[in-house]
């Protein structure tokens, strides 16, 4: 490459071609028992290991105190019991003593300080999760359809989603040596630089990759945010038999406030694959991103800019062409909604399981709820599986029926309820991390959503409209982590304090929302919302849900700028 070719790179890239083994000095830093922090350009490396740098944003007036996230790689969200009592474990020893299901169906552990950093990772890897490429310019965690009722194909494409996961890891060595022999990786300079791995190359992805798969009618993964998804169809006349995917490409949520050339994009259809070819197009959709994706600007270095500026049918040529092989044409199917099944549930194979609400994600212990204590019970003597949710909540699997009334006794023991666990608007809400641990928040989401959801539940008691479900997301910047544009109702960060407000997303999660006011106050929230609410309630048709009602009558009033 020349040297004005390298002028053209945003830093990262010049990084992983300076060492494409993405060790770093991490190993040597890992070591030295005098720094509690790790290099700017290890930062970057270590990402691609599941590893943030961060620091508690709450403790900087006394100085930066370096703390760790880490992110596992959980593809569909399934965790055997056995690798969940560890995690639990490891959070008590080297983390803040909570586990944080993410909105991608994985689990982070915060609050690691260097010190108990290499041990957490060291007892991840022993349990067999590996953390390898949870974050960094690959492909991130896969989603699939964890609940094991919905539909007969729900096992079928978990395989499939671990299937794709595997395929798609990054091959360096640097991880396995750090954090399982705990020694830097032994190559010189030149040794680093020759290393090129086969599917990323030298230089790995422009950004962040993004892939799910859906089940139709149930869009509980959102698939329309991936940057690619499948969506499974199935034999109209056997419908436990998978014909095969359809494959969307393009979809993303991030944006930046006031950079009108970063936008939330909903996936474009590029046609129909059949399942022996799933790899194939996965490899192909992935390098075409590989090979095309913005190096210079990182903002603008993801997939969905490539859909959007390129166009689906030069996509698909260019696909079908690494592919060597014509897709079919899509397949009509429909999504009907998202969301999670609360309570017991009989599953496709007569066994049971209990759908469980996670306030924001976050597994914890707190004055009134022991969920954490709780579920390391349950899960030690019950042994269910436990499977995480892309709305942040969790499922207790493959339960007999003899052994519900204990593990509902165990829970009510912990005050944690099994019918009528939160109001429905409630279990429809996500938020992102934010405050204290992101580095990126503008404003409060996890701390805050419980309390703009109590002051919302009184409004929609207000109006007697208790039971309705609203699907409400909060993030605390317009990153979109808990891919708020696809909300009915979201609350997207701007400043300490300030949200914009957005409305108009569906239970389908096919369409995005529109700005309807910017930078409100916290507490003005509710009194913006209170003559949406009331018109609403007064002129909707019979059983139309907000984010309908606002799409139909509120955005004719006020076209999309
Ligand atoms: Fe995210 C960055 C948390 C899902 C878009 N995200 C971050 C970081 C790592 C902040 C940083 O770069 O320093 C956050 C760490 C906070 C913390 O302290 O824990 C963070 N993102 C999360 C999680 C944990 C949010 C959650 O509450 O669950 C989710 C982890 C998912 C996982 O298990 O892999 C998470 N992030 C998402 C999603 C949703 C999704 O993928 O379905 C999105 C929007 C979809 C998309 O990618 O377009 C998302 N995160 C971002 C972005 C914006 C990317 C962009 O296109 O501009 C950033 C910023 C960045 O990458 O520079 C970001
Ligand atoms: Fe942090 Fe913003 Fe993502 Fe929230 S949306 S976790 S504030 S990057």
């Amino acid at each position: 490459m020349s040297t004005a070719e390298k002028h053209l790179l945003s830093k990262n890239e010049l990084l992983k071609i300076n060492d494409p083994t993405l060790g770093g000095t991490i190993g040597e830093t890992l070591l030295n028992p005098d720094t509690d922090r790790f290099s700017e350009d290890d930062e970057q490396f270590l990402k691609f290991h599941g590893v943030y740098q961060q620091d508690d944003r709450d403790k900087r007036k006394t100085g930066k105190q370096y703390i760790f996230l880490i992110r596992a790689r959980i593809p569909g969200g399934i965790v055997p019991p056995a690798q969940y009592l560890a995690f639990d474990k490891l959070s008590q020893l080297h983390g803040n003593d909570t586990l944080r299901i993410t909105s991608r169906q994985s689990f982070q552990w915060h609050g690691v300080v260097k010190k108990g950093l290499g041990p957490l990772m060291k007892g991840l890897n022993e349990v067999l999760c590996t953390t390898l490429a949870a974050c960094g310019d690959v492909n991130r965690n896969v989603m699939a359809p964890p609940t094991p009722a919905t539909s007969p194909l729900v096992e079928r494409v978990l395989e499939d989603a671990r299937r794709v996961s595997e395929a798609l890891l990054p091959q360096t060595r640097a991880y396995h040596e750090i954090w399982i022999n705990g020694a830097p990786l032994q190559l010189n300079t030149e040794e680093k630089q020759a290393f090129v791995d086969p599917l990323y190359g030298k230089q790995y992805l422009p950004r962040k990759f993004k892939v799910a798969f859906a089940i139709p009618p149930l869009n509980d993964t959102d698939v329309f945010t991936n940057c690619l998804g499948f969506v499974a169809v199935a034999d109209p006349t056997n419908p436990a038999r998978l014909l095969g995917y359809n494959v969307l490409v393009g979809g993303g949520q991030g944006m930046s406030h006031g950079n009108a050339e970063t936008y939330p994009r909903v996936a474009d259809t590029l046609g129909f694959v059949a399942p022996e070819h799933l790899l194939d197009v996965a490899k192909a959709v992935l390098t075409t991103f590989r090979d095309f994706g913005d190096r210079a600007n990182r903002k603008h270095a993801r997939l969905k800019y490539v859909l959007a500026e390129r166009g689906v049918a030069w996509f698909r040529r260019e696909v079908e062409h690494r592919m060597g092989f014509a897709l079919s044409s899509a397949i009509v199917v429909s999504f009907q909604r998202q969301g999670d099944l609360f309570g017991w549930h009989r599953q496709s194979d007569g066994r049971w399981f209990l759908g469980l609400y996670v306030e924001t994600g976050r597994i914890r212990d707190t004055a009134q709820r022991q969920l954490k204590t709780a579920l390391r019970r349950i899960v030690s003597t019950h042994e269910p599986e436990i499977r995480l949710t892309p709305s942040q909540n969790l499922l207790l699997a493959n339960v007999p029926a003899e052994r519900k009334d204990a593990i509902t006794a165990l829970l009510s023991e912990h005050g944690i309820p099994v019918e009528n666990q939160a109001a429905a608007v409630r279990r429809a809400s996500m938020a992102c991390v934010s405050l204290p641990t992101c580095g990126l928040a503008l404003a409060e989401s996890e701390r805050a959503l419980p309390g703009i959801l109590d002051r919302l539940e009184a409004l929609l008691a207000e109006l007697n409209l208790v039971d309705e479900e609203i699907v409400v997301r909060i993030t605390g910047c317009p990153n979109g982590c808990a891919r708020p544009y696809m909300a009915e109702l979201a609350f997207v960060g701007r400043a300490p304090g300030k949200y914009n407000v957005l409305l108009g997303g569906n239970v389908a999660s096919t369409r995005l929302n529109r700005e309807y006011r910017a930078s409100v106050k916290t507490e003005d929230l509710i009194n913006e919302l209170r003559p949406v609410f009331t018109r609403w309630k007064n002129e909707r048709l019979p059983g139309e849900r907000l984010g309908d009602w606002v799409a139909r009558v509120l955005w004719k009033e006020t076209p999309a700028a």
